[in-house]
């Protein structure tokens, strides 16, 4: 329904991305979106690269006069780095013939060895180039897009970090909300100051040491109306759908639904929230929980509380350090290539998975109040809140029938 394509090389000329299936009339700027891009780029621990790049959008298509046609929308991301790699990359040449920088000496990690045995390549920038993070600059500009989408239906979507390198940030009660505003300030974007301080320490001694750092973030939506997603068909569930998007990020290995992995270890009593009434909740339909151990899911539906998902990441696979590898030519013993590259990109994956979980909550707010225009989607989203507020009202007036078993 809601549906996206990217395609560009880490050093090639350009990023594209399409959007399709977005409704008309959504007002948007290229500033909208380069502001994601933007904060994409930040981060401490970050390498060279992030200084040549200034991401930004051209729009190609779906865009007219600062509002979105409901055509398919294309971006345009230049690559700056590309007048260095232009010989490197050009796509004119003779197949097979000798470039500047072939990588023969996979790493470990990366994609480089499966990817060269499987697509028969003999150099395994032909396979990294595509594996590469940098791709996650288009999806940021799909997202950013879905954000703007779900801004104008009153939904936010922000992140935070809550560990890198080992280092677990406390997490402070409640969460700041908006949260973005809060957490972007951070060189790593955690709330909490004193473990920011040790986790800059922790990437400088990595980047001393040739090492690489991992973590993890939690993107946090707000706003959601009861009811998104379906129990009915696996494909249809939320938390499914989430999951198989976040863990399509690169590096990412990990993804956990409000308590997560925390609530096979406990008894259903400490794990399930409360239900109470709470008429002043109407996005909740009158309804509210005690905790949020479910992340503001139940049965693959949003219940009204607010989502939250974590995600963790794997370190970043080239080391400067290199760990051992082979040759691809001989087979013989060698240390894999190292090529510039970040020490961490924790504080990145969180801005990537805030777009692909908003492109998840868009598809999931289309599917629900579907309609060609923002007006249309406004409308239903209204129709839909007011029939759930009226029913509270006649349940709130109305005899409890008696109940088997209550
Ligand atoms: C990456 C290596 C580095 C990162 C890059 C992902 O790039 P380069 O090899 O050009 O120094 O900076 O990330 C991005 C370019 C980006 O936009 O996020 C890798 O090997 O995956």
């Amino acid at each position: 329904m809601l549906r996206f394509l990217t395609a560009g090389e880490s050093h090639g000329k350009a990023l594209v991305a399409i959007l399709e299936g977005m409704p008309a009339g959504l007002p948007i700027d290229a500033a909208w979106v380069d502001r994601e891009l933007h904060r994409r780029m930040q981060g401490y621990g970050r390498g060279a690269r992030m200084k040549i790049e200034q991401d930004r959008i051209e729009w190609l298509a779906g865009v007219r006069a600062g509002e979105t046609l409901g055509s398919p929308i294309a971006m345009l991301i230049p690559n700056r780095d590309w007048t260095h790699w232009e010989d490197v990359m050009a796509a004119e040449g003779t197949p097979g013939e000798a470039r500047r920088r072939r990588v023969a000496r996979p790493r470990p990690g990366h994609a480089d060895l499966v990817g060269v045995l499987k697509y028969d390549r003999q150099d395994a920038r032909d396979i990294l180039e595509r594996a590469s993070a940098r791709e996650t600059t288009a999806r940021v500009a799909c997202g950013a897009v879905a954000k703007r989408l779900l801004d104008a239906l009153g939904i936010d979507v922000g992140s935070h970090l809550v560990s890198l390198g080992g280092i677990m940030a406390k997490v402070p009660a409640p969460l700041p909300r908006p949260l973005n505003p809060a957490s972007d300030p951070s060189p790593v974007r955690t709330l909490d100051p004193e473990a920011e301080a040790a986790m800059v320490a922790r990437i400088d001694q990595a980047k001393q040491d040739g090492d690489t750092l991992g973590g993890e973030i939690e993107v946090v939506v707000d706003g959601l109306p009861v009811g998104l997603g379906s129990h009915v068909h696996w494909d249809r569930k939320l938390d499914g759908r989430l999951a198989s998007m976040l863990m399509s990020i690169p590096a990412v290995k990990g993804v956990e639904v409000g308590l997560g992995f925390a609530a096979a270890r406990r008894p259903g009593s400490a794990v399930h929230d409360p239900i109470t009434s709470d008429p002043g909740n109407l996005r909740g339909a009158g309804f509210t929980r005690e905790g949020n151990n479910a992340g503001g899911l139940e049965g693959g539906m949003t219940t009204g509380e607010p989502l939250v998902v974590r995600v963790a990441m794997k370190p970043i696979s080239t080391l400067m350090s290199p760990l051992r590898t082979v040759h691809l030519d001989t087979g013989a013993e060698a240390n894999a290539q190292s090529e510039r590259s970040d020490v961490t990109a924790v504080p990145a994956m969180g801005v990537i998975a805030e777009a692909l979980v908003a492109l998840v909550i868009a598809e999931a707010v289309l599917e629900k109040f579907g309609g060609d225009s923002l007006g249309e989607i406004l409308r239903n989203m209204e129709g839909y809140l007011g029939s759930l507020t009226a029913r509270r009202a006649i349940a709130a007036e109305s005899e409890p029938e008696p109940e088997e078993g209550a």
